[in-house]
């Protein structure tokens, strides 16, 4: 993969930021829409959502929540490009009470805990530190929540909250090495700097196993597709944790805490839980289910070339386009069909730059005669795991990875 080679600690400048942040303030207080909407095509709900471009930082989004702000990236974004420019990256916080600018100056990163020597770390200091650099898809965990039937509650986003981007950063294990992580630790804390707007609502935190923390992979990102990240994406430093949902992706980390016994606090204990069965599907309506926390992605795929209810001159060969994605290990197969799943053939499939990235693929679907047809795309992960036909169902609306068939009409 290309290296980038730039000088972040002068991108970094605190007046750049603080323009960002001012900007921010205003916007996100009343972010007005576009005259455009877009329809999500979510069954059982309503589906047209409007299009904005008045968050800082950021090009046309669509509007889910304006505070704190969820934007969801249109379909046509990732079929422009393998990498998701910074300002169209889809955006996602829990609480509303976030900062507008930071200072990086007094900016810090403590680490602390069940350590020998607990450190605070300024921006200079992490930015002369080893960089490693890497793609990973950032997904969130409920992405594509809108088309669970029945409906659940939460963002009812439709396939756009997910990324794919290079992230460029320290590893964790690199400062976790450096504070010395004392023998007996269990979980890796990560705290950040928004916090609830109401009282006594639990601060969003999340953790990782010690083992998983020190992977060499996991990484303090201060850069994304070669840039500083937006403010809305993590300013100044998120964490990164590839083939892993985005719930673990903590943005604008301010504090890393090394814990002796497995972390009990909200986040990990009670949110984010996925039922133990396979694709963590239940039948709707079930409660009582053993859980366990959501973790690693699995595959999947979506056709970006053709867009669903479209009508196209007809031809008798479709080209068809898309992304795919392995999970937590590489692609090794797309196949296509465009007769409902009776047969399938290998797509071609692009470069790979790393395994926790997107990967573009093609083929060439034969058509006989004008009129509707269904085209499907199937990824196969490197651990042998094929999207489901059958959508999973589950409370939190978590982990659909099924096949999304697209139908066109071409006359
Ligand atoms: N500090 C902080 N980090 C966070 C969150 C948050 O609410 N606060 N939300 C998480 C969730 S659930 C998602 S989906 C991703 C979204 O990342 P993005 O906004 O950069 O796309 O951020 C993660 N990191
Ligand atoms: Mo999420």
């Amino acid at each position: 993969m290309d290296r980038l080679d730039f000088d972040m600690a002068r991108a970094l400048t605190r007046r750049r930021l603080l323009a960002a942040g001012v900007a921010g303030s205003g916007a996100m207080l009343a972010a007005k829409a576009l005259a455009a909407d877009v329809d999500l095509r979510l069954p059982g709900g309503p589906s047209r959502r409007a299009m904005t471009s008045d968050f800082p930082q950021k090009g046309a989004m669509i509007l889910q929540r304006v505070r704190p702000a969820l934007l969801e990236t249109p379909m046509e974004v990732f079929q422009q490009s393998l990498y998701t420019p910074n300002d169209r990256f889809f955006v996602r916080w829990h609480w509303g009470d976030l900062p507008t600018s930071i200072d990086v100056e007094t900016y810090r990163i403590r680490v602390g805990g069940h350590v020998s020597h607990p450190l605070s770390i300024s921006l200079a200091q992490l930015l002369r530190m080893p960089r490693i650099e890497l793609a990973a898809v950032n997904q969130c965990s409920g992405n594509s929540r809108g088309l669970f039937q029945p409906r659940v509650p939460g963002a009812q986003w439709g396939h756009g909250a997910m990324g794919n981007a290079k992230w460029m950063g320290v590893s964790l294990r690199h400062l976790l090495d450096l504070a010395g992580v004392r023998g007996g630790a269990v979980a890796v804390r990560v705290g950040a700097m928004d916090k609830p707007l109401v009282a006594g609502a639990p601060d969003f935190e999340k953790s990782l196993g010690v083992d998983h923390a020190r992977d060499g992979e996991v990484m303090l990102a201060f850069a994304m597709n070669g840039e500083q990240l937006p403010l809305l994406n993590g300013f100044p430093v998120r964490l990164v944790v590839p083939g892993w949902y985005s719930t673990y992706w903590m943005k604008m980390v301010d504090t890393i805490e090394v814990l002796p016994a497995p972390d009990d606090r909200y986040w990990m204990a009670k949110a984010y839980k996925i039922p133990s069965t396979p694709h963590a599907h239940v039948v709707p309506g079930t409660k009582d289910f053993p859980s366990e926390p959501i973790n690693r992605m699995n595959p999947r795929s979506w056709i970006t070339s053709i867009t669903d209810g479209a009508t196209y001159g007809y031809d008798p060969v479709l080209p068809v386009e898309g992304i795919a994605m392995g999970g937590d290990v590489g692609v090794t197969r797309v196949e296509i069909s465009g007769n409902g799943g009776r047969t399938w053939e290998a797509a071609a499939l692009g470069r790979e730059d790393d395994r926790y990235g997107f990967r573009r693929f093609t083929a060439r679907i034969g058509v006989p005669r004008p009129g509707r047809v269904q085209v499907m795309a199937r990824c196969t992960n490197a651990r042998g795991e094929t999207q489901p036909m059958a959508a999973n169902w589950n409370p939190g609306g978590y982990m659909r990875n099924c096949v999304e068939p697209i139908t066109v009409r071409l006359s």
